[in-house]
């Protein structure tokens, strides 16, 4: 398909948003188009990609006579150059999906699938009075339960915690479901989590990919990495499937899942053997590193690690030379490799292997996870006073609390709460039905309510389960600002086109409630009633956010994002944030929370007599989770999902390339339609989570609730092994 310069600026939505997927570098293009656009009539917006992803991308929006025509990756963010990833190309047809929600609707009886569409008074007004109505009855308003995460991590986003803060004290999920284990194991180590500017990689004459399958979930990062690769950088990808990125790296290694800690040791051992231990950094940085060092020389042996592991022994030897003498090395860890019930203590040994190579602090080096140091901001649209008199969760001084849930194990802890029990959930920028383990059990509990509102755009699994629906803007019919927990820029998000349909951003919604609930009952919510949505982000800029990012003004960052000035390697000052201010390889906290207190092995799970393969959920390359994957170019191009499965393993049950496979166990199933392919092991099957439309695949109905090791300290709740999922197949 030839784009001409012409069609690409004045053609339809579809040819000009299509030109971004087919020229993947389309810097001197876009550049023409804002030229000509001025003539043309077609106005350019700065955005930011909200998703949960690495990249938070700086965006830049093309909209004529109010259409969004084209989004593409904004050249004056050095980390986004100019690019977008497959998903960010297809906005505009997200944007103008025929699936998005519309208007405000009502569904009788709940899961029926008897819509109605409804005016956002009446929305508003059922749900207020089935708020003031539960109050009434409980005597607070703690029946009430909000489960908020990922779906817009824009900071005016946290105005739907806000929402409940207003009403009183509700119940909470909190926690994540994401990256907890490994925060807390670098809690433990470091004082908090800093990664290393992910464009440092360049700098990296060694670097691990360790558990990350960056090539679809962090795509900006590659060119670093790549850039590294050409100056000469050996790059080895660390991972039970050979995946997209694994394909690129110099060296995979194909590790037994669940057991890096066991390879790390390895390392560890053969560096201590060879004296290739950077001891002036150890010892000027770090606490408990002599005990440690005693426990792997006592207790490690080279074949162990082979023999756990399933990789050669030459191999861990070759790799752990390499990485000790390389200086400096960089290691990724991903987020994958933390969903085990041993991921935080696997995490807490790779940490140990940077600081005894003196890998910490330097740039091109680090034990890369993420951070959150350009976070500081006012949380305006979040911090609400709850109303006047409120009742929550009675604390022995007379104060009163929210009621929290493990948002990790939501459907038995909402399940478990009897005084008072929850009775009405409010879901926003989450979807549960699709990304919580035991499916059947989170559809039980909904079952259980009285009252479900679901805030989203577009109409999901949860969605389905819900009896109200309030449509949510996209981040282009909205204003917000956005940090990354990877990079380093922040940039602001303009209102690039009105907002779709009668949809309303999550503070407008709140906003709207405020107003239904203050008419029913005076003081019964303290959001405000009336504000601007710029104004809103305004509010949550303040002087450290400023002289982070060199500016004085939020407007600044209309001409485009900014990047925080700091030091592009983490820890460069080598002012560790833990109680004694050194890297603690022996932590008292780790001890005090009743895990290992220096990093040794903690067994990883195995498979149980009926279930004897292990099921990987891996995150998609055409979706973030439940977003992207339904859109009509995706289903295009990606049209079903698929089961990875090695050929001795299919041969095993009959299986052939294309055959339905049952995939189930004591929780439920899920048929699958079979990929035979060797870059999976015969023990291990993988299928990527994600929402088909009109598909009802969900990896997670077969997914148990079963926690990580780490996570409370940091996030309040342990993380979710995920990837210790264990099953039978038969073909079905
Ligand atoms: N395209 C796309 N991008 C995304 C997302 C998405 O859904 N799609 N999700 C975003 C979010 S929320 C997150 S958390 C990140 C996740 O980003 P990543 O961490 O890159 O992604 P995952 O798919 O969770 O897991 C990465 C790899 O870990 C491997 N793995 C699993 N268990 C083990 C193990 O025991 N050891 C080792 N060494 N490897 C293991 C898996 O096989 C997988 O290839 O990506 C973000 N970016
Ligand atoms: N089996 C398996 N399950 C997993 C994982 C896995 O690896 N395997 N990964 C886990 C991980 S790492 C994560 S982070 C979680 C993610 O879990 P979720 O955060 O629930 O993920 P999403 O599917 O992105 O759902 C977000 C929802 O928010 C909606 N949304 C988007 N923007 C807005 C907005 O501005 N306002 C409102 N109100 N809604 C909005 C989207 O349309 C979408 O329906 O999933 C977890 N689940
Ligand atoms: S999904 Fe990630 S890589 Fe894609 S546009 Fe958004 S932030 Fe960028
Ligand atoms: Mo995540």
């Amino acid at each position: 398909m030839k784009i001409t310069r012409r069609q690409f600026i004045g053609g339809t939505a579809a040819v000009t948003a299509g030109a971004g997927l087919f020229g993947f570098n389309m810097l001197a293009e876009s550049d023409f188009a804002r030229a000509a656009g001025a003539e043309a009539g077609v106005k350019t917006f700065r955005n930011v990609c909200p998703r949960n992803c690495y990249d938070t991308c700086a965006q830049i929006s093309y909209v004529e006579d109010g259409v969004l025509k084209k989004v593409e990756g904004d050249p004056k963010s050095t980390y986004t150059n100019g690019k977008l990833c497959l998903k960010g190309y297809n906005y505009t047809r997200r944007v103008y999906s025929p699936d998005r929600i519309k208007y405000p609707m009502k569904q009788t009886p709940r899961g029926s699938g008897n819509w109605e569409r409804i005016s956002w008074d009446e929305a508003m007004n059922t749900i207020a009075g089935k708020i003031l109505d539960l109050k009434k009855r409980y005597g607070s308003t703690l029946p009430i339960c909000m489960n908020k995460y990922s779906g817009n991590f824009g900071i005016t986003h946290y105005g739907i915690e806000g929402t409940m803060s207003s009403i009183g004290y509700t119940t909470r999920a909190i926690g994540t479901p994401c990256w907890p284990a490994g925060i807390d194991s670098q809690t433990y180590d470091f004082g908090t989590i800093v990664n290393n500017d992910p464009e440092d990689f360049v700098n990296a004459n060694y670097i691990i990919l360790w558990g990350s399958n960056c090539a679809w979930t962090g795509v900006h990062s590659l060119p670093f990495i790549t850039k590294a690769q050409e100056r000469g950088a050996k790059v080895v990808a660390i991972d039970p499937v050979l995946t997209s990125t694994a394909s690129k790296a110099d060296l995979y290694i194909q590790i037994n899942t669940s057991t890096d800690g066991a390879l790390a040791l390895g390392m560890a051992r053969y560096i201590l053997d060879h004296d290739l231990v950077d001891w002036d950094y150890v010892q000027a940085n770090s606490i408990g590193f002599a005990e440690w060092a005693d426990y792997v020389k006592k207790n490690i042996t080279l074949d162990w690690a082979a023999e756990k592991t399933g990789i050669p022994k030459e191999i861990i030897i070759q790799l752990a030379h390499e990485y000790a003498t390389a200086k400096p090395a960089s290691i990724w860890v991903g987020y994958g490799m933390q969903r085990h019930t041993n991921g935080g203590q696997n995490v807490r040994i790779i940490d140990a292997l940077g600081l005894m190579t003196g890998n910490i602090g330097k740039s091109g080096g680090g034990i890369n996870y993420a951070h959150l140091e350009t976070w500081g901001f006012n949380y305006h649209a979040m911090v609400m006073p709850a109303p006047e008199g409120s009742v929550g969760m009675a604390g022995p001084d007379g104060t009163h609390t929210d009621r929290s849930v493990n948002m990790n194990n939501f459907a038995a802890d909402v399940q478990a709460l009897t005084d008072p029990p929850v009775k009405m959930l409010w879901i926003a920028a989450r979807n549960p039905v699709s990304q919580d383990p035991d499916t059947h059990d989170i559809i039980k509990m909904f079952n259980s309510m009285e009252l479900v509102v679901t805030v989203d755009s577009f109409f999901n699994k949860t969605v389905e389960q819900s009896d109200i629906v309030l449509p949510a803007t996209t981040h282009f019919e909205d204003w917000d600002v956005m940090a990354s927990y990877w990079h380093h820029w922040v940039g602001v998000n303009q209102r690039a086109i009105d907002p779709m349909y009668e949809s309303k951003s999550d503070v407008e919604i709140a906003m709207a409630l405020s107003k239904a609930m203050n008419a029913l009952e005076p003081g019964s919510c303290t959001y405000p009633t009336e504000g601007d949505p710029e104004e809103w982000t305004a509010k949550e800029f303040n002087d450290g956010v400023y002289n982070m990012l060199g500016i004085t003004d939020y407007k600044e960052l209309l001409a485009g994002p900014r990047k925080a000035k700091f030091s592009p390697a983490a820890w460069a000052d080598g002012k560790f944030r833990t109680p004694s201010g050194k890297f603690e390889v022996h932590s008292e906290r780790a001890a005090q929370n009743g895990l290992p207190a220096i990093p040794i092995w903690v067994e990883e799970m195995k498979a149980p007599a009926q279930y004897p393969i292990r099921f990987m959920t891996p995150h998609p390359q055409h979706g973030i989770h439940s977003q992207f994957q339904n859109l009509d170019w995706m289903m295009a191009a990606n049209p079903e999902p698929l089961l990875e499965i090695h050929p001795e393993l299919a041969a095993r049950h009959g299986i052939a390339e294309g055959d339905q496979v049952r995939v189930y166990n004591d929780l439920g199933e899920v048929t699958i339609k079979a990929h035979l392919t060797r870059t999976t092991s015969p023990d291990v099957i993988v299928s990527y989570e994600a929402w088909y439309k009109d598909s009802p695949f969900n990896v997670n109905y077969t997914v148990k609730a079963i926690p990580a090791d780490m996570g409370k300290l940091a996030t309040g709740m342990d993380g979710i092994a995920f990837h210790d999922n264990f099953v039978a197949i038969e073909k079905a």
